[in-house]
């Protein structure tokens, strides 16, 4: 028999535009946000006349690593994606800056080593390959869609108010908005009333009954009193708080008990401490109280999550395809599953692009993933896709429509490498804005940013 050998379409233009959005001046251990943040995209056409997208991290390191990647995708096969995934892997070589402790002190300048910039052509591949086969992107991902729609948490920052810091720093003012979601924002939000207030306004715009407070800005005993306060206000609303790792081992166990019974897990309350890793503090912890521990720091590649795993220091792995990749997310998500664990995704600013391709991930999520951790709702409104995925009643709603469901607004994206190209840095710095509020701060991985 014959058997005619049709092939996929080959990867005929591959382009890498970096890109920025605007901020508000949200707090965490590491400092303030900026006024603005940096990502790159990834855009492919195929030989069938199709636009793959991708988009990943900012800043200059990850923007370089892609277009290092071009010669190894342009012209191959989009059925063959995994080989090309392979063939850059092999390429690539560990940066000398890189000491391999990762994230687990939420040391930013380190972030650029955990985020592999790969997983952008990744995800603009499987665009590619969804569109081919008239598949959504889910479909094509672990063992394909286990849900129409994905359960996703209010993410709440306490905010600085830019005038106190700086009139000149350039931060959105939204004061004038219809939206009382855009209106709020912007403004100071730093007591337990005003996070309240804020979880109230997102759960009224997108229907939140979750939520996950950023701490390690102010001390875990006052963080504790929104995270009572929040409770008060959604008794059955499951209720987080991750200061990243900036609580000491006896101080998180002491804040944390009196907190059993209120918080439904805790991400990352503790990390490194007296030349024991993350990984063993956390055991210790998860020892001492009883609560999940969700972590986006100390299991964020294969041999991580292995000590990890070994030492029962989580319980959910927030495994952000951005570090893992899209298939590698996934196949946590199974290995989680099967152990009777859950898998998360954990995000820092992103555009709209990026939350479809978190659709899809935990889309394909099998087993009962927790409420899907997104920055978007800070960024809603900058978008640049003419068809941004909706959440509504707190579920971010799956694209139907084959690959990453999703089309590319150019205008915008145009206008995002503009901002982008205007800027001083394309590197996120959350030092510069707080020396505003704290003249002469430097960060310190068990320092509230505000308590100095
Ligand atoms: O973007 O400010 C931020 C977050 O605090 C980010 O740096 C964290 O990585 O959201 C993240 C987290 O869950 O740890
Ligand atoms: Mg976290």
């Amino acid at each position: 028999m014959d058997i005619e050998q049709k092939g996929t379409p080959v990867v005929t233009q591959m382009q890498v535009i970096p890109v920025a959005g605007y901020d508000s001046m949200l707090m965490t251990l590491s400092g303030a946000h900026a006024p603005w943040f940096t990502r790159n995209l990834v855009i492919l056409k195929d030989s069938a006349g199709h636009t793959g997208i991708g988009e990943i991290h900012g800043g200059d390191y990850t923007c370089e690593a892609l277009k290092s990647c071009i010669p190894l995708v342009l012209g191959q096969p989009i059925g063959k994606y995994r080989t090309i995934l392979n063939s850059i892997h092999k390429a690539a070589s560990r940066a000398k800056e890189d000491d391999g402790e990762g994230i687990q002190t939420l040391d930013i300048s380190k972030l650029k080593f955990v985020v592999k910039a790969e997983w952008a052509i990744e995800c603009a591949l499987l665009d590619l390959l969804g569109k081919h086969l008239g598949l959504p992107m889910c479909e094509l991902l672990g063992e394909g869609k286990q849900r129409d729609e994905v359960e996703t948490l209010g993410y709440l920052f306490y905010v600085s108010e830019k005038e106190k810091a700086c009139k000149d720093l350039d931060y959105l003012d939204e004061r004038g908005s219809s939206d009382p979601w855009f209106k709020l924002r912007r403004q100071e939000m730093l007591t337990p009333e005003r996070i309240v207030e804020q979880a109230q306004v997102l759960h009224e715009k997108y229907g939140f009954g979750n939520f996950k407070l950023k701490g390690g800005v102010f001390t875990g005993e006052e963080e504790m009193e929104a995270i009572r306060a929040l409770k008060k206000s959604f008794p059955k609303g499951r209720i987080n708080i991750d200061p990243n790792g900036a609580w000491t081992l006896e101080e998180a166990i002491k804040i944390c008990k009196p907190m059993e019974g209120i918080l439904t897990y805790i991400e990352d309350p503790c990390g490194p401490e007296s030349g024991y890793s993350g990984r063993e503090v956390m055991a210790e912890f998860k020892n001492a109280v009883n609560l999940p521990v969700a972590t986006n720091m100390i299991a964020t590649d294969w041999r991580q999550f292995y000590h990890s795993a070994a030492l029962k220091s989580v319980d959910i792995v927030l495994a952000d395809p951005h570090f893992w990749g899209f298939g590698g997310s996934v196949r946590m998500a199974q290995i989680l599953n099967d152990w009777g664990m859950t898998w998360g995704s954990h995000s820092n600013n992103h555009f709209d692009i990026t939350l479809a391709a978190f659709a899809h991930t935990a889309a394909a999520a099998p087993g009962n993933p927790t409420a899907l951790d997104s920055h978007w709702i800070w960024q809603d409104g900058q978008n640049l896709l003419e068809d941004t995925p909706v959440i509504k009643g707190g579920y971010l709603q799956v694209p139907q429509k084959p690959g990453l469901g999703v089309s590319l607004n150019m205008k915008r994206v145009m206008e995002a490498n503009d901002l982008y190209n205007s800027l001083p840095c394309h590197d996120r710095d959350d030092t510069m804005a707080m020396q505003y509020l704290i003249p002469g701060w430097k960060y310190d991985c068990k320092s509230p940013a505000l308590v100095r």
